[in-house]
């Protein structure tokens, strides 16, 4: 029995490595947190997607509206029908892509970066504006994530929107690939090993986009260095990971000292990470 998914859509999950478009936030959610987004960016006057405290990443550790996001129940239906009723937040990054601004992803694998084993993890990524072949949407090569772990090589460039730049080292074969278009307030669901990448946002639009990273509770991470985590749905009878507190807004100064902690060891865990 399934919460959110057909059957159909389970089996093309574990086929293609990704299924989309799923319903899962209201016209009024969308505009509420988009809003608020928008909101902080006009206050700090810059995008959050260039924000010098690198509020892109873990972002659901500072806002409460991310923290409610990152709990929303549709998004977490559609999660539990692949990865079963345990549910912890490993990390979220938060893609902006403004109309002409050039950035774009290169084709990668999220679980190669990642570290986590066994490699159970899947993104939900959640539209918060259009993404579509215009504004760039995130493209998958279907079935490529049954292939396994492939060799990345870093290539940073001012408009690649991943960290280093990890880019797959073999030659992608980019004909069979499928644009995962979704209206605001509909999401995606990627395996960690699906071949994925992205191109500019030619549209009129921001193409706003959270990619949040989700693993079943038994999944550990390979680092010495202990990574924090978020609970949220079921039980953690693992603790593999530090709980993650909820950002308390009345005191706003405690979640960024949280959030910078939590960064710190996500990105010195290892040498390179995805996003
Ligand atoms: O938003 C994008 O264009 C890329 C997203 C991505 O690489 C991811 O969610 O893993």
């Amino acid at each position: 029995m399934t919460k959110s998914l057909t059957l159909e859509q389970v089996a093309a999950y574990h086929r293609d490595g990704a299924v989309w478009p799923i319903d899962a936030l209201t016209a009024e959610e969308v505009a509420r947190y988009r809003g608020q987004l928008e909101a902080f960016e006009k206050a700090e006057g810059v995008s959050l997607g260039k924000h010098p405290r690198k509020l892109r990443g873990k972002t659901h550790l500072v806002f409460p509206w991310m923290a409610e996001l990152v709990r929303h129940p549709r998004i977490l239906d559609a999660v539990e029908d692949v990865l079963g009723p345990d549910i912890v937040l490993f990390h979220l990054t938060t893609w902006i892509k403004e109309p002409g601004d050039g950035n774009f992803v290169p084709w990668h694998q999220d679980g190669v970066y990642f570290h986590l084993f066994p490699y159970q993890h899947v993104t939900a990524w959640v539209a918060l504006s259009p993404s579509n072949e215009q504004t760039g949407c995130v493209r998958i090569l279907p079935g490529s994530h049954r292939l396994g772990p492939q060799s990345h090589e870093d290539k940073p460039s001012p408009t690649n929107l991943l960290s280093n730049g990890q880019t797959l080292a073999m030659p992608v074969e980019t004909k069979g690939a499928k644009p995962m278009v979704l209206k605001p307030g509909q999401i995606s669901l990627h395996h960690t090993h699906v071949f994925h990448a992205s191109d500019p946002n030619t549209g009129n639009d921001r193409r706003i986009g959270v990619g949040i990273s989700y693993i079943p509770a038994h999944v550990m991470h390979t680092s010495p260095v202990r990574m924090t985590g978020t609970l949220v749905r079921g039980e953690d009878r693992y603790h593999h990971l530090e709980p993650e507190p909820r950002p308390n807004p009345a005191d706003p100064a405690a979640a960024l000292a949280f959030h910078a902690e939590a960064m710190g060891r996500f990105f010195n865990s290892h040498q390179t990470h995805a996003h």
